[in-house]
Parts: structure tokens; C-alpha cells; sequence
């Protein structure tokens, strides 16, 4: 049976951690590694130590450099990425790691299905011209470049060195799909947020494109 980890970059999200994790439990029945690197200055890591989470603190050097450090952390078969904010449904996971089971190197949760209510008007044109043009690179049609919920085989996390913040979502789903590895989408419902976002919408654009551009066309091959 394959060890499950959930993964998670934590930067003040004490509004909404302790929902996350109680669910995540519940869906998996607590058979399940949660790992938390936390760059907060409120009480988010407490509380997700007090339910059992793994929790490291590092300083905040932005969402990508927390994510991979998860990443990297988690000691399951299966690693689980999600944000720590309430807005994608936790009873999906079963669904990613049945995927998995399947045969797929990666299951990535897709929120663009349409115009999804509860996200920002400029992240969604954003979102929709960064999988438009990773579908046009990579000849591979993907719906959602961005999102942080995912399942990946623990081979595909060490298998890379990534190099990423901000577009370290981008860069988790390019690299391994334009290496031939097995990326299955499905779509989920995007909630409303708990909480403060933490990213520049518009920076975020401009730094996620630039993430595209280079493991689209410059780096094609390398590991
Ligand atoms: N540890 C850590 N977590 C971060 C940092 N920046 C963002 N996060 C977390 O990364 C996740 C994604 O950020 P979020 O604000 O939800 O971005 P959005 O989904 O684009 O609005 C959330 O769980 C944040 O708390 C950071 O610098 N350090
Ligand atoms: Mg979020």
C-alpha cells in the first residue's frame, strides 16, 4: 500500500489551517503524513502541530521555495500538494491518488473548467493564457498551469532539481510532461479563500510566463 503525504507552504493562514487539516484527516482516515513549512508570524503552526501535522519553520522567501521544501519533506510514495487556504476540496484527494494508482506519474487538479466564480478576474485570464500557451509549446493540452493541488509519484520530486519560486507550480507540471511522463487532469470546484492572499496577481503573471518560456523552449531536455 502507498504511503500518503499532503504537503503544504503555510504564511499566516491561522483563518484557515485547522479546517485544511481536519479534512485532510477525515478524507484519509488519518492514514496520512501532513508536512507544513511555515513562514508565519501568527497561529498557524501551532495549531497545526496541535493536529498532528510535521511542521518546519523557515523565513518567508515566497511560495515556491516553501513548496519545494514540502515537497522534498514528505516521505510518502505519494506527495499531495495544497495550498493552506480552504479553496480547493479536500475530497478530491482519493480521486488524485486513484489516478496514481492507474498508472500516471502525475494527477493535477484543475480549476479552469469555464470561469470559476471564486477566483480573481485578472488570475483567471492569467491562468487561461499561461495553459493556452503551454499547451501550444509542449503539444499536450492542459487546462490549469498554476493550481496547488496535485499528486505526484515520489520519483518525479527527486527526480528534477527545481528551480522555481513563484512558478514552481508551472515548473512541476512542464518539466516532467515534456520529459513523457504520464500527467492526468481532472476538474474540481475552486472555493472561496479564508484569509488574505498572499501573491501579486500581476507579478505572479510575469514571473509564472517566465518559468513557461524557459522549460517550454530553453530547456527542453535537461534534467
Ligand atoms: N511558508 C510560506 N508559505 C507561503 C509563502 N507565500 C505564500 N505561501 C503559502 O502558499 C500558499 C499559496 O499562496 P496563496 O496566498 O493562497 O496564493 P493564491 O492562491 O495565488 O492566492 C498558501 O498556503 C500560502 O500561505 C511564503 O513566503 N512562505
Ligand atoms: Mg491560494
Amino acid at each position: 500500500m502507498d504511503k500518503i503525504s499532503v504537503v503544504m507552504a503555510t504564511r499566516n493562514e491561522e483563518k484557515a489551517i485547522g479546517k485544511v487539516i481536519t479534512e485532510i484527516q477525515d478524507t484519509m482516515q488519518d492514514d496520512v503524513e501532513i508536512v507544513v513549512v511555515d513562514g508565519s508570524v501568527d497561529e498557524t503552526p501551532k495549531i497545526a502541530r496541535q493536529l498532528g501535522a510535521r511542521v518546519i519553520s523557515q523565513s518567508p522567501k515566497g511560495y515556491g521555495i516553501a513548496v519545494k521544501r514540502a515537497v522534498l519533506e514528505g516521505t510518502g510514495d505519494i506527495i499531495i500538494t495544497l495550498d493552506a487556504d480552504d479553496t480547493y476540496p479536500v475530497e478530491n484527494i482519493p480521486r488524485l491518488v486513484e489516478i496514481l494508482r492507474d498508472g500516471y506519474a502525475i494527477a493535477s487538479a484543475s480549476r479552469m473548467q469555464g470561469i470559476p466564480p471564486n477566483m480573481r478576474l485578472l488570475n483567471v485570464l492569467g491562468n487561461k493564457i499561461l495553459a493556452l500557451l503551454v499547451t501550444l509549446l509542449s503539444l499536450r493540452r492542459v487546462h490549469d498551469v498554476t493550481t496547488g493541488m496535485r499528486a505526484y509519484r515520489r520519483e518525479i520530486i527527486h527526480w528534477f532539481d527545481w528551480t522555481e519560486n513563484t512558478g514552481l507550480s508551472a515548473e512541476l507540471l512542464i518539466r516532467p510532461l515534456i520529459h513523457g511522463y504520464k500527467v492526468k487532469e481532472i476538474d474540481i470546484r475552486y472555493d472561496a479563500r479564508l484569509g488574505e492572499t498572499k501573491l501579486d496577481p500581476f507579478k505572479g503573471f510575469l514571473s509564472i510566463l517566465k518559468t513557461v518560456v524557459k522549460y517550454c523552449l530553453f530547456h527542453r531536455r535537461k534534467r
